[in-house]
């Protein structure tokens, strides 16, 4: 019952920093640690799955599945650890653009944790798992489809490529359906 709640909450939050991406093509620093905050404080209570919902201007959808899905799993300090992102067994026709952020940090304009020599955030205008760096971009700018800048909209490479900004992104996770898992 109160995951469930807080379930809600969460999702809401994420959709809600996600159309707060798309109007001001990027998160603040506030919004965005407290998006990190609340999805560790939920998936460290048990086992949880990420879908992923996509649309392009076409309206044309696609989903992925992660079986597995987690931020700052195994930290002490997760905002000190930069909120590692664990995610695994997927599913679904969008194609998979995120199991090789599997164990990244989240990087911000303002804070590189990343693989590259450079910031990915501020390369790519956006704020996720990078590594060197991403093959998807949830959090970047919301270019409306084609673009002729690189991998800096709202890009899911295995469903539309690098220069096709989405109209719509959603992640949610709700505990996976595990009796052993209370
Ligand atoms: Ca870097």
């Amino acid at each position: 019952m109160q995951e469930k709640e807080l379930d809600s909450k969460l999702r809401t939050i994420a959709s809600h920093t996600m159309m707060d991406s798309a109007k001001t093509a990027g998160l603040h620093l506030h919004s965005k640690q407290l998006w990190l905050k609340q999805i560790h404080a939920l998936s460290i209570q048990g086992n949880y799955e990420l879908r992923i919902d996509l649309e392009d201007f076409e309206n044309s959808t696609a989903y992925a599945h992660y079986g597995t899905f987690g931020v700052g799993l195994f930290s002490v300090d997760p905002d000190d650890d930069g909120y590692p992102l664990t995610v695994g067994d997927y599913s679904g026709n969008a194609g998979d653009s995120l199991l090789k952020h599997n164990g990244m940090k989240f990087t911000t304009k303002d804070k590189d944790n990343d693989h590259s020599e450079n910031n990915c955030a501020s390369f790519y205008h956006g704020a996720w798992w990078y590594r060197n760096c991403h093959t998807s971009n949830l959090n970047g700018q919301y270019l409306r489809g084609q673009h002729t800048s690189y991998a800096d909209g709202i890009e899911w490479s295995s469903w539309t490529g690098w220069q096709y900004s989405l109209k719509f992104s959603e992640m949610k996770i709700r505990p996976t359906r595990d009796p052993d898992n209370k």
